[in-house]
């Protein structure tokens, strides 16, 4: 048997096991930990997991044998929320922010999202892919081997293209997987504020058909809140790209409560995302239709909102994970890492929840859980060697960087902490 790479001397390996369906309730909080392990890679994928020195029955002459030096290990890290790619930085909202202007106030006045949209449309490809490509080496850096990357900073077909095309070449080029969505209505251009329709047609009937012939993105997803779309116009702008093929996101009850959580499930969502305003009956809707609740506690951290109710959410078997929503308005940092430590400090999930929150379920709430999510037989040698003795530590010691190597593919990317391959 050939056998390109074994990882040995794991002191503890977390698999975040595939249990064929996301995890729910009391299985947010189990973990399969495995001490005194080692992994076993060929052609990028995990051949065998095993324990002591086990591995020395399968390795040959041709065989790698890196050591994780009793450290722990846990899958890559998914973030399944993030607006990658975009022009610009909003800096010059952050005096507002802090004296409390609010996030929907600076948009509805031209700034928000709308500023980087001009930003977007300003840059060129080029400037784009250098800008996102920084950013994904930063998450790299940080654990993270999967991510998605929304569109919606063009609000227009060529600049929807253009961010787009970026996300797709990135997510070939560089270590990180990408996911790609399109969110074509992301905000209401001034010319189309006091009527919509127009807009609303042009992001149906031009925009979702073009992004979709040219195969560059699988998930359509709308920003739903008061004085952007409402649920009426979600779910017809929904309903349609579910017909076109697409699978289905919303930005749902972040700031209001409108019903984002129970159209999610009507519609049989992926994912409905923030819910920090989600009414009980609407989890419970999404509990039964399999809704991935995406909780972003960056997010709340940043705008100094209320957390999310992830302990509800949990009682209620709603699958939950957690991502950054990286985007240059309301969460500028990559750092799934501090999410993490969100997730238990301001979310009071337990360690383990967290951890499956940003692997296996994250894995689920971008469909990518047959390829990604765990440490398993088949699925892609994408792992984390952490400087932590066990998983607690991780959201415990927070504010730092606890990442020593990552492998994507079974190649190391990172070592001592920078990224190392070859671009
Ligand atoms: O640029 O502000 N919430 N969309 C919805 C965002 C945040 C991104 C932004
Ligand atoms: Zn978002």
């Amino acid at each position: 048997m050939r056998v390109d790479l074994i990882i040995k001397n794991i002191g503890k390996l977390v698999t975040c096991k595939d249990l064929g369906r996301p995890k729910i309730g009391k299985e947010m909080n189990e973990l399969e930990i495995i001490e005194n392990a080692y992994i076993a890679i060929r052609d990028g994928k995990v051949i065998e997991i095993g324990v002591e020195d086990g591995y020395k029955s399968i390795a040959n002459n041709y065989t790698k044998i890196e050591d994780a030096k009793g450290l722990l290990v846990t899958p890559g890290l998914i973030d399944s929320h993030t607006h990658l790619v975009h022009g610009g930085s909003r800096e010059n909202e952050f005096s507002k922010k802090l004296a409390s202007v609010p996030y929907i106030e600076i948009l509805n006045e031209g700034g928000g999202i709308l500023s980087t949209v001009n930003a977007t449309k300003n840059a060129t490809e080029q400037q784009l892919y250098d800008k996102a490509k920084k950013s994904l080496d930063r998450m790299l850096e940080l654990g993270v081997t999967t991510a998605e990357s929304k569109s919606g900073y063009g609000l227009e077909l060529e600049t929807e293209l253009k961010q787009l095309k970026v996300s797709n070449k990135l997510g070939k080029e560089h270590p990180i997987d990408l996911v790609h969505t399109f969110l074509g209505a992301h905000a209401v251009p001034v010319e189309y504020k006091t009527n919509h329709k127009p807009f609303i047609d042009e992001v149906v009937n031009k925009m979702m058909p073009k992004v979709k012939e040219l195969g560059l993105a699988e998930f359509c997803d709308v920003f739903c809140e008061e004085g952007v779309f409402t649920i009426e116009e979600t779910e017809y702008i929904l309903s349609k790209a579910k017909q076109m093929g697409y699978k289905l996101k919303i930005h749902a009850d972040e700031i209001v409560s409108l019903g984002g959580a129970e159209l999610a499930a009507k519609l049989n969502c992926t994912s409905a995302d923030h819910l920090m305003a989600a009414s009980e009956d609407g989890l419970k809707m999404m509990a039964k239709n399999n809704v991935i609740a995406n909780i972003l506690p960056g997010t709340s951290f940043n705008l100094n909102k209320a957390y999310a109710n992830a302990r509800k959410m949990i009682d209620l078997n709603v699958g939950v994970s957690l991502s950054s929503d990286y985007n240059p308005g309301s969460c500028p940092s990559e750092n799934l890492q501090f999410v993490m430590q969100l997730g238990c400090l301001g979310l009071k999930m337990t360690p383990y929840e967290v951890l499956n929150a940003v692997t296996i379920n994250a894995a689920y709430c971008i469909d990518r859980q047959n390829e990604v999510g765990s440490i398993e037989i088949g699925k892609k040698a994408d792992f984390v060697v952490f400087d932590a003795p066990n998983v607690e530590y991780l959201m415990y010691h927070f504010g730092i960087n606890h990442v020593n190597q990552v492998y994507k593919n079974g190649t190391l990317v990172v070592d001592n902490k920078h990224v190392i391959y070859n671009n």
